[in-house]
């Protein structure tokens, strides 16, 4: 072998390890489960909607509790309603929850959309979606859209909405929830370094087009954006006490209510 043929055979081994090196980085980095939070109140779900990956785990936090309570159950036959998620997987039901500390956790693993709703506030539109779907790929399979209450059918926040600009931020506040609710439980380092991810990745939208960055900066929300979340990683950083950073979380959703409100208008 020449000395020429054995430089370009050792050019081409190391130009592709980097590329398997790379898509080694890449992957990992992308299935990286994350954990979301949707917080339950009187008579909602917030975010409504969330556009997850297989993998990834969704907590629902009770902030707000009436007398009768509230519950996290899935569209399944086995709760006398008409299948609205995939066959194959298991359906959830938290059963009553009237304790503001209980949580309910289920991780999806099985493509598809999941419609889920409260069993004594469905009427009043207490309902949410979440998709399950691969970074890249369509989404499994379509719900059925009769068989809802005018209320929950005005409230369900329809598929495109979800895979697009409304739906970045609903994952922006279901993330978001997610580093509050780590803070209520005394988890004050994971939920700086979850907050400071999601500011990160916020960042990282910079000159992107259709990243939650420009859009936000297309709507003029950006910079209260930013300052909104610059007081409440600075309150975690500084271990404020609780009300403060559910005021601040507060203050940074009435943003993402607001960049929502304006979207949908548009
Ligand atoms: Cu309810």
């Amino acid at each position: 072998m020449t000395t020429i043929v054995k430089f370009t055979l050792l050019v081409i081994a190391i130009v592709l390890s980097a590329i398997g090196l790379n898509f080694w980085i890449g992957h990992s980095q992308s299935s990286q489960p994350k954990r979301y939070v949707v917080e339950s109140g009187d008579f909602y779900f917030e975010p409504p909607g969330l556009l997850i990956q297989p993998g990834d785990t969704v907590e629902w936090v009770f902030v707000e509790i009436t007398v009768d309570g509230h519950t996290t159950t899935a569209y399944h036959p086995n709760y006398k309603k008409e299948l609205r998620m995939p066959e194959s997987a298991k359906p959830w039901d938290s059963d009553l929850i009237l304790d503001k500390s209980k949580t309910y956790l289920v991780q999806l693993d099985t493509l598809g959309i999941y419609d889920y709703f409260c069993l004594f506030h469905e009427f009043l539109g207490m309902i949410g979606r979440i998709i399950v779907k691969e970074p890249i790929g369509p989404v499994a399979a379509k719900p059925t859209i009769t068989g809802l209450p005018p209320a929950a059918l005005k409230e369900m926040p329809s598929i495109d909405e979800i895979m697009g600009p409304i739906g970045k931020i609903f994952n922006f506040m279901g993330e978001l929830n997610a580093s509050v609710q780590r803070y209520r439980i005394n988890q004050t380092k994971k939920s700086l370094e979850t907050l400071d991810n999601l500011i990160a990745e916020l960042k990282a939208g910079s000159n992107r087009a259709d990243s939650l960055f420009e859009l936000m900066k297309k709507i003029n929300l950006l910079t209260n954006l930013e300052k909104t979340l610059q007081e409440l990683q600075q309150s975690i950083g500084a271990q404020a006490p609780l009300e403060k950073i559910e005021q601040q979380a507060k203050d940074i959703k009435n943003v993402l209510r607001e960049a929502r409100q304006k979207l949908k208008t548009n």
